[in-house]
């Protein structure tokens, strides 16, 4: 069945920890080896073996146009040509600067990199230049990327000091980070309230996709907003999955709230490496060389990227495909409850614009405690099967299915007719 990847992994796992060059790829939560994938078209990806599956990975995200755009692929090999990278400055990365610009007000000025982790790690140590300040606040289950500050877990009581999240992360570094639960407005206030002025910033995704999908409560939002303000604190908003993916504003522009800076990733690179972070010109005054606050990169801004970045962007603003994606969303993950319901398997959904998530718990999902209430041997059954029904879901009940432009009412059709069958057989295990 997938005897190629099967021998690829066996040599993959003895010269790459894991076999792996990202965690999660490794498929441990979902108990079986990984697809080693060999090509992709649209919504369609293949693996070695020739076998093919409907993709809601879409790379975790960036590819929101579908795979191999025609577009995309005809502006990375007109850059190509002229050459891979030059280390100086060149006029598309100004046009890329202009696009984000015009489509995020928020960002007046904005500076690239090359992940979503060196994005949010840039804008933290930027915060903390510009307050003169070192505690950060972010919540549980929201990921940023791999920086120390933001490999921490929470404390023992609510809003209390951080512990490292992974070995190798100095205990004096998780210190400056207080981890509060998703959705607690009350959380936020009693750690302003405790430590107000050595908070230099708070991070979160607007929308996180990182627990499984959660959706931010209004009031959550607006008191951040309101007592990052009042206390002179840095609002970051980390829009890695969703910048231009649930808008062309991102989920800043869809939630009316105004970040003080927003990182960015995966859809800005088209599929290619590239992180970025901006916002309000007084705080990214201070990012050298101008200002006082170190960052750099060698391939930042590299022209191939902002060639398929800039082309996915384009095509964005050209076709606005959000209202469809939305509905085709819907219909996917209306499906996908009924399908459960109908084999008597508890089940919720969290869902907005081309972002959702089927967790196996019939409580509503609104912070990480209750996301982890979502029952991992199900959803372990429910990715092998669909898999096995030719559905390439994220190998983790903590990611988010993602809908492309190239996914067809079809292919959905398809989709929620492979849960069926999965959830019903699963159901008679149980
Ligand atoms: P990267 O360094 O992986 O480009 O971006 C880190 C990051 C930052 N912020 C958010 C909201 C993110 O979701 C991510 C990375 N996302 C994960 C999966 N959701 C990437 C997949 C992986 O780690 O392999």
């Amino acid at each position: 069945m997938r005897e190629k990847s099967k021998s690829l992994f066996e040599k993959a796992r003895k010269i790459i920890p894991g076999g792996v060059n990202s965690p999660v790829r490794a498929g441990k939560s979902v108990g079986m080896d990984p697809p080693f994938i060999a090509s992709a078209k649209g919504a369609m990806i293949q693996d070695a073996d020739g076998n093919e599956y409907i993709d809601y990975v879409a790379s975790w995200g960036p590819m929101i146009l579908g795979h191999a755009h025609p577009e995309v692929v005809a502006a990375v090999i007109e850059s190509a040509n002229k050459g891979t990278s030059y280390g100086a400055p060149t006029e598309i990365e100004v046009t890329m600067a202009e696009a984000i610009v015009q489509m995020v007000p928020s960002v007046e000025m904005v500076r690239m990199v090359n992940s979503g982790t060196e994005a949010t790690m840039s804008a933290i140590r930027l915060a903390r230049g510009f307050t003169g300040r070192d505690k950060i606040i972010k919540f549980d289950g929201c990921y940023h990327g791999h920086a120390d500050s933001l490999l921490v877990s929470a404390g023992s009581g609510l809003a209390t000091l951080g512990i490292p999240g992974s070995p190798g992360v100095p205990a004096d570094i998780a210190t400056h980070t207080i981890s509060l639960p998703y959705n607690n407005r009350e959380a936020v206030e009693k750690a302003f309230e405790r430590f107000g002025s050595e908070i230099a910033c708070v991070i979160l995704e607007a929308v996180p996709g990182n627990m499984g999908v959660v959706i931010p409560d209004k009031s959550f939002l607006e008191g951040i907003r309101e007592i990052t303000g009042s206390h002179g604190a840095i609002l970051i908003f980390d829009e890695v999955i969703t910048g231009f993916r649930l808008a062309l504003g991102g989920a800043q522009e869809i939630l009316g709230i105004t970040p003080d800076l927003t990182c960015f990733g995966k859809i800005i690179g088209g599929g290619l490496p590239v992180g970025a972070y901006g916002g309000r010109a007084d705080i990214m005054g201070r990012i050298a060389p101008d200002g006082d606050v170190y960052q750099a990169g060698t391939l930042s801004g590299n022209p191939l990227a902002m060639a398929a970045g800039l082309a996915t962007l384009n095509i964005l603003k050209r076709e606005n495909p959000f209202d469809d994606l939305d509905r085709k969303c819907e219909t996917l993950f209306a499906g996908l409850e009924k399908a459960a319901q109908n084999a008597g398997i508890p089940a919720t959904v969290n869902r907005i614009g081309s972002m959702g998530c089927l967790f196996f718990t019939q409580d509503t999902v609104t912070d990480f405690a209750s996301a982890r209430k979502s029952d991992a041997n199900i959803f372990r059954q429910y990715f092998q099967e669909m898999l096995e029904c030719g559905v390439y879901l994220a190998p983790s009940p903590f990611e988010t299915t993602f809908l492309s432009m190239a996914h067809t009412e079809e292919m959905i059709k398809e989709t929620v007719q492979c849960a069926e069958g999965a959830l019903e057989r699963i159901a008679r295990k149980i």
